[in-house]
């Protein structure tokens, strides 16, 4: 055998050693022994073989180096090819990316403004064409402008306990809950509202929340002079029991026209054309004679739906006990006020027979407004 015989299957031996040192190396450490054996740049065996070319006859070198290239890219090859099925193993299929960006995205949900959300800025929006700005009051009230100045002395049985949300709190909490209301609002006069509550609350007055909007009447008449044309929508409170029709928090829009020589005849064509415009022109509704402590006469309001008469508000000339309460002259101006029910005119507009599926938070019933 030749020196170059001899070299060629030193190094064939070498790539058979080296390729099964790489196959069964089981970790990435092995592996990584193996390499250094075979291929270490100083110690390696393939560096030792390289190192014996020097004895081979100057005219043997030639095809000694090109079989030792030949060598060399086959244990490379060998190599990474053990590092490649080492890494899918140790790797597995857990490991893959948690993100995949072939997926196709969910779209984000937007939410949108509740049904009587919306139902308060259209109110608004046909109560302004009428002439009505808007005027906002406290939720949490104390009982004279729920109450006294409503011409609702202590006796009246609409002053039952049972029949409000008294808040049966000590003084810190009460001034925090006054605080929650007085939060949610931008508006100046809420703010001193707010300490004013808070000063009462200290000093023991109760408190409870408003049973009906007719308490901002008082409040607004209370700091503005006559001429007054203002509506007030908003949330109260009554422990009614749930039903198609009642539901134990619930909105009004309030409205109250205060000025000279007002007439019921102003106040029915005023509700005629709000409901008009609201529930469109084929709209038919009615007044019953009702009574109310602070407006007289009084009047219910009815529209027809689906084969019966539905109440949606009451009304009527504000009683000159009212006006004397806050300090007007009954002799020179007069007044109507209203307060409907905003649930009610919403689900009839909406074909709504159920007042409850407001409140349901079911999504299905919300996303159709
Ligand atoms: C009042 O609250 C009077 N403050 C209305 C008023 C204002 C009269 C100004 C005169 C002058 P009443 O309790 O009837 O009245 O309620 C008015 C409307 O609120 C009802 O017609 C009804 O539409 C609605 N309503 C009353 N209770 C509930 C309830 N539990 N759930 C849903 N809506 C209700």
């Amino acid at each position: 055998m030749t020196a170059l015989e001899a070299f060629i299957e030193k190094l064939d031996a070498l790539a058979r050693d080296a390729t099964a040192a790489f196959e069964s190396a089981t970790t990435a450490e092995e592996l990584e022994q193996a390499r250094v054996e075979f291929l270490g740049a100083r110690q390696g065996r393939l560096k030792a073989i390289q190192k014996g070319m020097g004895r081979l006859d100057r005219s043997e070198r030639p095809a000694a180096g090109k079989k030792l290239n030949e060598v060399k890219r086959q244990i490379d090859s060998a190599f990474q090819a053990a590092r490649a099925a080492l890494g899918k193993e140790q790797a597995g299929p857990a490991v893959r990316s948690p993100f995949d960006p072939t997926l196709p995205g969910d779209r984000p949900r937007l939410g949108h403004v509740h049904p009587i959300t919306q139902t308060i800025e259209v109110l608004k929006e046909i109560m302004g064409r009428l002439g009505f700005s808007v005027a906002e009051g406290p939720e949490i009230e104390d009982e004279w402008h729920n109450f006294e100045a409503l011409n609702i002395p202590a006796a009246h049985p609409a002053r039952d306990p049972l029949e409000n949300f008294y808040i049966d709190a000590g003084p810190s909490q009460r001034a925090e809950r006054c605080h929650e209301t007085a939060d949610r609002s931008q508006d100046g006069d809420l703010l001193s509202d707010f300490y004013r509550a808070t000063a009462e609350a200290r000093a023991g007055a109760p408190l409870l929340l408003r049973s009906q909007t007719s308490t901002v009447q008082i409040r607004v008449m209370e700091q503005t002079a006559p001429p007054i044309r203002i509506i007030s929508l908003g949330r109260v409170y009554r422990p009614d029991t749930a039903d198609a029709t009642h539901y134990p928090l619930f909105h009004q829009m309030e409205g109250l026209l205060v000025d000279r020589q007002v007439t019921m005849a102003d106040l029915k064509s005023v509700l005629r054309m709000f409901a008009t415009s609201y529930l469109g022109e084929d709209v038919h509704v009615r007044f019953r004679p009702s009574f109310f402590p602070f407006t007289e006469p009084s009047v219910e309001a009815d529209f027809w739906w689906n084969d019966e008469w539905v109440e949606f508000g009451g009304a009527g000339m504000v009683d000159p006990n009212v006006l004397r309460a806050v300090g007007y002259d009954p002799e020179t101006v007069s007044g109507f006020a209203f307060g409907l029910g905003v649930e009610r005119l919403c689900m009839r507009r909406h074909q709504i027979t159920d007042i409850r599926e407001f409140y349901r938070n079911d999504v299905r019933f919300l996303r159709q407004f």
